[in-house]
């Protein structure tokens, strides 16, 4: 039977040998050489694993979660480096906001771990892959510009597909897998390449003959069933042909609601942008009110034409839900971006955050 899906365009992005990459930036000089990141334990550099490495290191053979001193042994000439955690998640953080504002809507975001998000972008792009393959590109420079670093992008029907194909030219690589190709992509892969796939489901699937993810596509879903039960089963025979409904995560437990969207044209026309600001921030409210919620802060991006971002916070004295309020606090924050910078807009954004419950909870104005 034909399963009726609904046609989504979902991006996943991740970060080239993100925490390596991180302090090549910080340290020019590092520019050429391979550069290993380790996690020392207490006992010093002779013991420990690698955390991560850049993709000169890696051609000597170096991989993530190796001992340090077998990546020692491997090339004595890299330089290694103590992890500086801290520094990674402010990175990260900033890239994350990026993302995040590119993304449809706020549901349409989902972090999956300190250097990779998926995002949906299915109205964004009118479900248009063409359109959808230059907002990757976009994706790119804006984190490039922002950040100096690079990423790769995947871009599919669903998370299983994009979280693969982002992995299948890096770094600073793009792959679109349309809906159409899906199948070709998939079909010459190992079974291990599967995303989900660990070494004890390949092992098995060795066991009854399963080697490639072609095979286990025709494999007769009942013998799936029976070998690895009635959920897992299932789950092999969609994801071999390249279903995955899951949607992203971002609507469970967000602690924040909010809205971006483009100018027109380039502009620093104040009443330009404050009727978006306007039409955005009713979004917003509408959004806060539905979920029954006040927030005690809230933040304004600014995007502007070389795709540099910048936010700017504000923390309410209470928690309210209230139009006028936000409207007269983001029209301050962007008079100090106007004021700050002569650059045009491209992009705003506004964002509530510290979501109460209003339930039993009077606003300021109710009293
Ligand atoms: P990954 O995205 O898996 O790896 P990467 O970004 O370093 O390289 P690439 O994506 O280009 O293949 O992990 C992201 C970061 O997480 C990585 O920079 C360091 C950290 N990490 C560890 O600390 N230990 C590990 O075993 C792995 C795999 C990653
Ligand atoms: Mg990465
Ligand atoms: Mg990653």
């Amino acid at each position: 039977m034909e399963q009726f899906i609904i046609p989504r365009v979902i991006v996943h992005v991740d970060m080239d040998y993100f925490y390596a990459a991180i302090e090549e930036r910080e340290d020019p000089s590092l520019r050429g050489k391979a550069v290993v990141v380790c996690m020392y334990s207490n006992r010093g550099e002779s013991s420990g694993a690698v955390s991560t490495s850049n993709y000169l290191a890696r051609e000597t053979g170096i991989r993530s979660a190796m001992p340090c001193k077998i990546a020692r042994s491997k090339n004595p000439d890299a330089v290694f480096l103590p992890v500086r955690k801290q520094l990674y998640e402010q990175v990260s953080e900033k890239v994350m906001t990026i993302l995040r504002s590119n993304a449809d809507n706020e549901e349409g975001f989902e972090k999956v771990s300190i250097d990779e998000a998926f995002i949906e972008i299915t109205e964004s792009c009118k479900n248009d892959y063409d359109i959808a393959k230059d907002m990757g590109i976009r994706i790119k420079e804006e984190i490039k510009a922002n950040e100096n670093i690079t990423c790769s992008v995947g871009i599919a029907p669903n998370k299983l597909i994009a979280k693969m194909a982002s992995s299948f030219q890096k770094p600073d690589g793009i792959t679109v897998v349309r809906p159409n190709d899906v199948k070709d992509f998939l079909k010459p892969m190992p079974v291990k390449k599967l995303w989900g796939i660990g070494k004890v489901t390949e092992e098995k699937l060795y066991e009854i003959g399963i080697r490639t993810v072609s095979e286990l596509a025709s494999c007769d879903v009942m013998e799936l069933i029976s070998s690895f039960g009635k959920s897992k089963g299932m789950w092999l025979k969609n994801a071999a042909n390249g279903e995955d409904p899951t949607p992203l995560k971002g609507r469970k437990g967000a602690d924040q609601i909010g809205r971006m969207a483009s100018l027109e044209h380039d502009s620093r026309n104040e009443s330009m942008i404050f009727l978006l600001l306007n039409e955005l921030i009713g979004d917003v409210i509408v959004k806060a009110e539905a979920r029954k919620v006040y927030f005690r802060s809230m933040t304004v991006t600014v995007i502007f034409s070389d795709f540099k971002t910048s936010t700017k916070s504000r923390t309410l004295s209470h928690a309210v839900c209230d139009r006028n309020i936000l409207m007269e606090t983001a029209k301050e924050i962007m008079n100090k971006f106007l004021e700050e910078s002569a650059m045009n807009f491209r992009r705003i954004g506004i964002r509530v955050e510290d979501l109460q419950e209003s339930t039993g909870q009077k606003n300021i104005f109710d009293f």
